[in-house]
């Protein structure tokens, strides 16, 4: 990279300090495209404008091409490319915050337990994906029968989950009279530090009460809404990047120029100054968190799986079409937006009409179907939470409703032209054996419904929600995605 960015063609500055100046401090379990071009980029502003020596440790614990990420880190001296497409500009930076790259096929267990256990470890920060806490999505709770978990109550030494390297690291650093460290998630879970915090200290307390209970008096585990949409790195994107940088970056991720990040202030060892580079401290984080689980994300599920269906690959080619555009508005607006309790002073319009407009970023090319994979995980905070409160309070939920039919249909894994969708999620093999048996009609949705981990064990028994849900998939079935989103029709405008 070193040579080539010499002798590049474009006018990217090199970080002005080398990794000597930096210190360990944050190990970040999760270095997937998302945390490359968010919670890294904010580090390096930070650097650039301060003298402080906060770095970052990168660990995957998972799969092949995690591995081969921090290989190529490894090869490029730890430095990557981040490319913030804008409408009609792209700006390229090199992030240069990175001291470190581990992955237990190439570390071993060892030296990333070690790396978290380090004295000068102060935070290890998460974006490990909605599966990776092991938890139930409907009640937050870890799910003990969950096979990663499973293996590390037998192997508690040679963890496999993200929730076992943090409590053994605690065991660790507690063994040896260290102060612990602040466990951070930026995974967009509703109340996602109290939700890690279940399930270290669910993990914990099976395996020794006296540890479950130092972390429960000496861990904090703030909460945190992120947000910057960071479409999956294509072959197209690196392409657009090496253009720009004359070399390849098999590193490099493409995003939006936006970026928000509000964090609870409750470090016990310390923290950078993110406010000083836009982040926000707060003291109660969770307000935020749901107006960005339910306004975005539940806006671009929504998006998502009556997108694909419709035959529209990207976010912003769905955004063309007037009923969907008016569809993501109203859900926003009619009817997440009164589930929202926000501090004063925080414009919801705004927001929303801000969103309508990030999603139709044409440079972006963000798949729908990315962002309909492992759906069983991101219903309850971003469509089920929401329309429980429509049922309690007798109001209108008809967009959520038609989202939910949305993934009922979408997990068929049949489009509607007949041909196969690669469903990608945790729950593949139970929707695989719903799909045998009951692949169509007021049956389907039942037995879809009567997944509890997702549905809990209210919605299914609440009769009124079940016939509007199967009214929805019906229709949606009849006369397919586009024709059920213009049924939506009313609006606000
Ligand atoms: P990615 O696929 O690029 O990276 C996922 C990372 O999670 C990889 O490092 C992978 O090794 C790790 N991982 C996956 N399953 C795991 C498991 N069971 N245990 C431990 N580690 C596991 O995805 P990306 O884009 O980085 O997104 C990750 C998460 O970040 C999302 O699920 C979401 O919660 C959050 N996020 C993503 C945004 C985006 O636009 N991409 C924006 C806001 C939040
Ligand atoms: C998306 C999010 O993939 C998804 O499910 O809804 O990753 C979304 O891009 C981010 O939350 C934006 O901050």
């Amino acid at each position: 990279m070193e040579n080539t960015l010499a002798s590049g063609t474009c006018t990217v500055a090199l970080p002005d300090w080398d990794s000597s100046r930096l210190a360990s401090r944050i190990v970040h379990l999760g270095c997937g495209a998302f945390h490359r071009a968010h919670q890294a980029v904010y580090l390096h502003h930070l650097l650039e404008i301060s003298d402080c020596d906060w770095g970052i440790s990168e660990v995957n614990l998972m799969s092949a091409s995690g591995q081969q990420l921090v290989e190529n880190l490894r090869k490029q001296r730890l430095l990557y490319s981040v490319a913030e497409k804008g409408a009609d500009q792209i700006a390229l930076k090199i992030i240069g915050v990175v001291k470190e790259a581990l992955h237990p096929a190439l570390d071993g267990c060892d030296g990333i337990l070690q790396a978290m256990a380090r004295e000068q470890t102060a935070i290890v920060s998460l974006t490990v994906t909605e599966k990776g806490y092991c938890t139930s999505a409907a009640s937050g709770e870890l799910d003990l029968t969950h096979p990663l978990i499973q293996h590390d109550l037998s192997h508690p030494d040679m963890p496999k989950s993200a929730m076992g390297y943090i409590v053994e690291a605690l065991r660790l650093r507690r063994e040896q009279g260290l102060l612990p460290f602040t466990v951070m998630s930026c995974d967009n879970l509703r109340e996602n530090g109290h939700v890690t915090r279940a399930a270290v200290l669910g993990l914990a307390r099976q395996r020794d009460p006296e540890l479950a209970e130092w972390i429960a008096s000496q861990v904090t585990f703030p909460c945190t809404m992120v947000d910057r949409i960071v479409p999956a790195v294509t072959a197209e994107t690196q392409q657009e990047i090496a253009a720009m940088l004359g070399v390849n970056d098999p590193c490099g991720v493409a995003c939006e120029p936006f970026r928000q990040w509000v964090i609870e202030d409750n470090f016990v060892n310390g923290r950078p100054d993110w406010d000083l580079v836009g982040a926000q401290f707060v003291d109660d984080v969770v307000p935020f968190e749901l107006m960005k689980l339910r306004m975005l994300n539940g806006s671009h599920s929504f998006l998502a799986y009556l997108g694909y269906l419709g035959g529209f690959q990207t976010v912003a080619e769905t955004m063309q079409h007037n009923a969907y555009r008016q569809a993501a508005f109203t859900l926003m607006m009619a009817e997440q937006v009164p589930t929202l309790a926000l501090p004063v002073g925080i414009d919801l319009r705004g927001y929303a009409e801000q969103l309508i407009e990030r999603f139709s970023n044409p440079a972006l090319q963000h798949r729908t179907w990315q962002i309909a994979m492992d759906g069983s995980q991101k219903l309850p905070q971003r469509l089920l939470d929401p329309l429980r409160q429509h049922l309690r309070n007798g109001t209108d939920y008809r967009h959520l409703a038609m989202g939910i039919a949305g993934w009922m249909r979408y997990v068929l894994a049949e489009d509607e032209s007949g041909n196969s969708i690669e469903v990608v999620d945790p729950l593949f093999t139970t929707l695989q054996a719903i799909n045998q048996q009951h692949a169509t009609g007021e049956d389907r949705v039942k037995a879809l419904l009567s997944i509890n981990t997702i549905f809990g064990e209210d919605l299914p028994a609440n009769t009124a929600f079940v016939a509007t849900l199967t009214q929805s998939y019906l229709l949606l079935c009849q006369a397919g995605a586009r024709a059920a989103v213009e049924s939506l029709s009313y609006g606000v405008s």
